[in-house]
């Protein structure tokens, strides 16, 4: 084999073999030492020249330079990529930075929003905020709210019955799912003395389903409990909540009802907060919205939870947290709050 044909192969070991299968700039370097350091293989061959004729050896010492070029370039360009590949990798995941500023971000639900601003403005009137199991009895659904077993709320067709745990000493019929949050605020009377000023949130299940019904909804109930508490309390009350969650002062109305946990009952409307009263859209044309009941605590759902009706008297309300929430973001249908369609719920930005 002649020199020329081994400095040929030299050159293409190193450009075409070594130098692609260096992975690092450190293997890399390997590769150069090997064959252009003091010991390297093209510094061997460089050393054959002093044993040729002085004709061949300027020949063939340009060979030698231009291959010895050809390998340092060969080597600055794979650096050039090796480096290029360390730095992408040092930034992985990141390769787009505008990625770290804008992460895609949900937003509170807008009935989770609703019932916060529940919470503080009742917490900032002195209420406790409490709640207590979905599945609940039937009895502190139903019985101890004066619900007697035949009246038509506890009929199958309204209300989700829980079976029992094979083997528990519950039967069919003794659990439901609560149909309303007033179970929790016999569980209140049974557990503290009055004076009691609380409101209980949360989810409660009805078999409903359609615009403005779903068998999932949300509620708020208030419940005070003292000696003397009067109708004119509630109402006052009434007005504050309304005029304190719309931030303008807001009239409040009753109209006569019926509930069997209160008496007197009656159901409430509030001043439109989006005309005051005017007539709008929103509140077609009457000037006031429906929010809910109210009305004297029953002396029998006092019995029934261990509170002597002749030394205290209270009141209580409730409303639809859901209608509070489409009222406040105009929302037309009820079902659109709990289908998750992200397309509905990207229309709440926080
Ligand atoms: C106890 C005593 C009394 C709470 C009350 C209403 C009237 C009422 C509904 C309105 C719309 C709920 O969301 S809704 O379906 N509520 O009309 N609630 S009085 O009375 C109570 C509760 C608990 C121990």
């Amino acid at each position: 084999m002649s020199v020329d044909v081994s400095l040929a192969e030299l050159l293409h070991a190193f450009v075409e073999v070594e130098l692609p299968a260096a992975g690092t700039l450190d293997e890399a370097y390997a590769c150069k030492v090997k064959y252009l350091g003091k010991k390297g293989l093209v510094t061997e061959v460089t050393r054959t020249l002093g044993a040729l004729p002085p004709e061949e050896r300027r020949t063939r010492g340009q060979q030698i330079n231009e291959a010895k070029a050809s390998c340092e370039a060969a080597y600055e360009a794979r650096c050039a990529v090796l480096r290029a590949q360390a730095e992408a990798s040092a930034l992985g995941a990141f390769e787009d930075l505008t990625w770290i500023a804008t992460p895609p971000m949900g937003t509170l639900h807008p009935v989770t929003r609703t019932r916060r601003a529940l919470e503080r403005v009742f917490g900032a009137m002195g209420f406790d905020v409490v709640d207590g199991p979905h599945v609940e009895f039937s009895r502190f659904n139903f019985d101890d709210l004066n619900i007697g077993p035949d009246h038509p709320a506890r009929d199958m067709a309204d209300t989700f019955f829980v079976e029992p745990p094979a083997g528990s000493r519950w039967s069919l019929g003794d659990l439901v799912l609560r149909t309303h949050t007033s179970p929790v605020q016999v569980r209140t009377m049974m557990q503290r003395r009055p004076p009691i000023r609380i409101v209980a949130l949360g989810t409660v299940f009805r078999r409903d389903d359609d615009a403005t019904h779903s068998p999932m909804f949300h509620q708020i109930e208030g419940l005070c409990i003292d000696e003397r508490v009067s109708m004119a309390d509630l109402r006052a009350t009434l007005y504050r909540f309304v005029s304190a969650f719309f931030e303008r002062p807001l009239e409040v109305r009753f109209r006569p009802s019926f509930f069997p946990f209160v008496e007197p009952g009656a159901e409430f409307d509030m001043q439109c907060p989006f005309c005051g009263g005017k007539g709008c859209s929103v509140c077609k044309g009457s000037g006031w919205i429906e929010l809910g009941g109210a009305g004297m605590v029953h002396p029998a759902v006092f019995e029934a939870c261990g509170i002597d009706p002749e030394r205290y008297t209270g009141w209580a309300f409730g409303f639809g947290i859901d209608r509070m929430a489409m009222l406040m973001h105009q929302i037309h249908d009820l079902r659109l709050l709990f289908e998750n369609d992200v397309r509905f719920l990207e229309q709440f930005p926080c």
